[in-house]
């Protein structure tokens, strides 16, 4: 399924973030987890965002309209070790910045790399999501790369979390169609509350 999405702009800074009443949904996650490539099978555009093998791909806010009342954001991924000092501060600074500022955000999709599990990060993230009242939606990645017999491992590393991790892939299509169904739900449900603001 080929969604109405198109690239609109990339921000370093709050002040270059577009200014329309859209809700966004964002899609962080650690670096190289495949947030591009994720965006890309949602969207079913293979050439929407950027991916690379190479770590540390994304360094800025990218913003993605979808349909005329939702926009997807794919964040810059973090705790790639060989970013450097100053850059990784950087990007931490203004995810925490649009994470808690951005007004038009109204669910964060954190993606978790399925054969990791989530880590001290993705807990911050969906502690986050709680006190900001932020939907989260936790998918984890790369499924394609769990042999069966570990599926049931992966997912109980989940727990932690106390939510049901959602099983993506970018590879084999793997859950996109629900998560795509989700956001789409997340995008409807608060369109009102887009046009309180
Ligand atoms: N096997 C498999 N590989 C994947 C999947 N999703 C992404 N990849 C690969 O993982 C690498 C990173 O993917 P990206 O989508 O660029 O990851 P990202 O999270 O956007 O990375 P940064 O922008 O650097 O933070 C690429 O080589 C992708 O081809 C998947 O579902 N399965
Ligand atoms: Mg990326």
């Amino acid at each position: 399924m080929r969604l109405d999405a198109e690239f609109v702009s990339s921000a370093l800074a709050m002040d270059q973030c577009p200014r329309w009443d859209r809700s966004e949904i964002a899609v962080a996650g650690r670096s190289n987890v495949g947030k591009s490539s994720l965006l890309n099978a949602l969207t079913g555009q293979s050439h929407l965002a950027r991916t690379s093998k190479t770590p540390g791909r994304t360094r800025c806010l990218n913003f993605f309209s979808v349909g005329n009342k939702l926009a997807l954001v794919d964040l810059p991924g973090y705790g790639y070790a060989k970013m450097g000092h100053a850059d990784a501060a950087r990007i931490g600074a203004l995810m925490q910045d649009y994470l808690h500022n951005r007004s038009n955000l109204d669910a964060l999709v954190i993606l978790v790399d399925a054969r990791r599990g989530p880590e001290h990060e993705e807990l911050e993230l969906s502690e986050l999501c709680e006190q900001l009242n932020l939907e989260p939606i936790v998918a984890a990645t790369k499924s394609d790369k769990l042999r069966r017999s570990e599926r049931a491992i992966a997912r109980a590393r989940f727990e932690v979390m106390g939510i049901e991790p959602m099983m993506c892939s970018a590879a084999d299509g793997e859950g996109i169609e629900e998560l795509r169904w989700r956001i789409l739900e997340v995008g409807q449900s608060n369109r009102r509350r887009v046009k309180q603001r």
